[in-house]
């Protein structure tokens, strides 16, 4: 198949999705066509079959916002029309849903080809939860995914939420993120060159977190935890990513005199690295669509300690892969840290569960069921 994939490029979870995808449907033969503002961050070496189209952008005096919309869908024709491509996936839907709309429209109405562009859209979370339902989105939103010839979503609780608050009438098929276990898994000492860092020392227990420092990730809940932790268990805290949050929780770990337990590291690549010297991971989202960062987690034998939002249950098992609370009730997500980290025999137990779990969504599993949409979407099923 020849595919256009459009997505965010940056370090953003539907990007990671949308480039990793592409590049196991390159290398399974499928020749794929990356388009977006910049190169996407995990497109960071040479595969065949993959090509790059960078979208560009206009900024004419009289527009005082850029028309990216409109660029990236005259992009999606030009790439469309000289490359044969059969169908456009679009990951998360704002505007790129709308942008692959229109570019098949302009496609059908330059009536040059013999059959229509498929276009797919995959819906990531805040597209859906948060950004999409603002009244300057809304109605192009759910026009955009009826319009769409297939649409997915990364999460049960997604697709329902799509369905209601959208009072979408459309079939949209639940497809979760998905996870290389060869590539995410625990490094031992001798293959992690971060041990030689030392970020921790050996008596301390490693709390670690990842994300892009928005409130809905709620990242002053983890110091707050962390610090309950702190009184209990002598442990560190790693905080990777940046965002806006970032200097108010450096502020709250100088005010709660843990700044010396915590290492803000800012944005990393070495993820399987940190990730292999941590013990619990900490997740305590006000809203979450799937939690690909937990999935990393867990592949790499962390226990996940994780809110009861969104599409979070479906993926971290209560009593087994870790815990679950309520937003914003940290004293029992403290509680259940404490627990864990103190039980070794359990800690063992629900390490190892949560390796098995995320081996439920190896790519291997995963990925032909998104190649099966796509025939199926272009066989108008
Ligand atoms: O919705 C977002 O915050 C954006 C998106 C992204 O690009 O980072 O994240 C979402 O997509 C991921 C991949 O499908 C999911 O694993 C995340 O749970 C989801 N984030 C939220 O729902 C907050």
């Amino acid at each position: 198949m020849k595919i256009g994939i459009t997505c965010y490029p940056t370090y953003g979870g539907s990007g990671v999705v949308a480039t990793e995808l592409g590049k196991i449907l390159a290398l399974r033969g499928h020749e794929i066509h990356f388009i977006s503002y910049a190169m996407p961050s995990r497109l960071n070496s040479f595969v065949e079959n993959i090509f790059y189209h960078e979208v560009e952008i206009n900024n004419y005096p009289l527009f005082d916002f850029p028309l990216y919309s409109i660029a990236l869908a005259s992009k999606m024709v030009e790439v469309a029309k000289f490359n044969d491509i059969e169908l456009i996936h679009a990951h998360y839907a704002i505007p790129h849903a709308t942008s692959a709309f229109l570019a098949r429209e302009i496609l059908r109405y330059e009536n040059k080809r013999n059959k229509d562009i498929k276009v797919i859209t995959t819906l990531h979370g805040t597209d859906i939860t948060l950004v999409g339902l603002e009244p300057s989105f809304l109605p192009t939103m759910k026009f955009s995914i009826e319009k769409s010839d297939g649409v997915t979503a990364v999460s049960q609780f997604l697709k329902d939420k799509t369905l209601s608050n959208y009072k979408i009438n459309k079939e949209i098929e639940v497809i979760p993120n998905f996870i290389d276990t060869k590539k995410y898994r625990r490094l031992t000492k001798e293959e992690n060159c971060i041990f030689t860092k030392k970020l921790a020392s050996d008596t301390e227990k490693v709390l670690i977190h990842t994300s892009n420092f928005r409130p809905v990730k709620r990242v002053q809940d983890v110091i707050q935890i962390f610090a309950k932790v702190k009184e209990k268990i002598p442990a560190r805290l790693i905080l990777i990513g940046d965002g806006p949050e970032r200097s108010d929780c450096e502020r709250l770990c100088r005010e709660l005199n843990i700044f010396d337990s915590v290492k803000f590291m800012g944005k990393q690549d070495s993820i399987i690295e940190l990730l292999s010297i941590a013990d619990l991971f900490i997740i305590p989202s006000q809203t979450e669509s799937f939690g690909l960062a937990a999935l990393e987690a867990m592949s790499c034998e962390v226990p996940v300690i994780s809110t009861s939002v969104g599409g979070l249950p479906e993926l971290n098992l209560h009593n087994e892969t870790g815990y679950i609370a309520e937003i914003g009730d940290i004293d029992r997500m403290a509680k259940y840290a404490i627990e864990l980290l103190s039980n070794e025999k359990k800690y063992k137990i629900f390490s190892k569960n949560a390796r098995e779990r995320a081996m439920e969504f190896e790519e291997t599993k995963i990925v032909p069921v998104y190649e099966a949409f796509y025939e199926k979407i272009l066989n108008g099923k």
